[in-house]
């Protein structure tokens, strides 16, 4: 057997932590920058009661950011995987530079932390593509050094971009990810199984579905959960379904059930108190 260099053996083990059945449900939890402290219920606005309750929830991994991880790791150290995300942007930015995401942090950052993981989005199709796409290279031979695993938040979005969900768009920016040397890749729904089973045809490593605003009920999401797991997906990355439900706990259960268990989104509904 030959031998198998120290980044190969360290990236390996860590994707192990985040894909222990080859599936996997990460919790999104990076809003507070991206969007403002307002997505958050009132009686969560402080981050540490949320990755409390992720911790609670047994989600597989929680991404965040480096400022919320410092903060809580008194709560998720030893416990759940950390994805640190490494890119961003406020919405406070004027509209027409809402397309550009920016550094917030390195791998070594990670590193410090203990992180299993990094990830930085690009927006493909946007005007300044090339800017995040070079940034993200830069990221994995970063990554590639320290054994550290990248996943790409893979969003199409620009003027260019009319239907961020159309499947040959997010087929289009799903291959770029997997091409530009993402680990995991995190995109759009792209509205059926039957779409979806091309955007994860397409990828030579796992495609997880981003979870998207809050749905009208939640079983509307769960549908969705089941539908991407039906195409082949490896799991979910999910933020406002669950930190903006009621029943935190309960809808994370949820999920986790479809994406390991195959459960049916009838029977895991039955998991949350409503
Ligand atoms: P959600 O499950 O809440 O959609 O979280 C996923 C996510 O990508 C977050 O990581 C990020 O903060 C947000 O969505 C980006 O939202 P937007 O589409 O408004 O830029």
């Amino acid at each position: 057997m030959g031998r198998e260099i120290a980044p190969a053996i360290g990236k390996r083990l860590r994707l192990s932590r985040i894909l222990k059945d080859e599936k996997t449900v990460i919790f999104a939890f990076d809003h507070g920058f991206e969007h403002w402290p307002a997505d958050f219920p009132v009686d969560r606005v402080n981050p540490r009661s949320i990755v409390q309750l992720a911790v609670e929830a047994r989600f597989d991994a929680i991404m965040t950011t480096k400022g919320v991880a410092e903060a809580t790791s008194d709560i998720w150290a030893g416990k759940i995987p950390l994805i640190l995300k490494l890119t961003g942007k406020t919405s406070l930015k004027p509209a027409d530079m809402q397309f550009l995401q920016y550094s917030i942090g390195t791998a070594k950052d990670a590193i410090a932390l203990g992180a299993d993981a990094v990830a930085g989005t690009v927006y493909w199709g946007a005007p300044k593509e090339e800017v995040m796409a070079e940034n993200f290279a830069r990221l994995v031979s970063s990554c590639e050094m320290y054994g550290m695993p990248i996943m790409i938040l893979a969003y199409p979005r620009g003027p260019a971009i009319k239907n961020r969900q159309d499947t040959q768009i997010v087929t289009y920016a799903t291959r770029a990810s997997a091409e530009i040397g993402a680990d995991l890749i995190k995109t759009h729904y792209t509205g059926s199984t039957e779409s979806f089973k091309q955007v994860v045809s397409i990828s030579p490593v796992p495609v997880l579905m981003s979870g998207g605003e809050k749905t009208e009920k939640i079983i509307e999401f769960l549908g969705i959960v089941k539908s991407v797991m039906d195409a082949g997906a490896a799991g979910v990355v999910v933020g406002r379904n669950v930190f903006q439900s009621q029943n935190f706990i309960g809808v994370a259960k949820a999920i986790l059930s479809i994406v390991h268990d195959n459960m049916a989104p009838e029977d895991a509904v039955k998991r949350i108190d409503h």
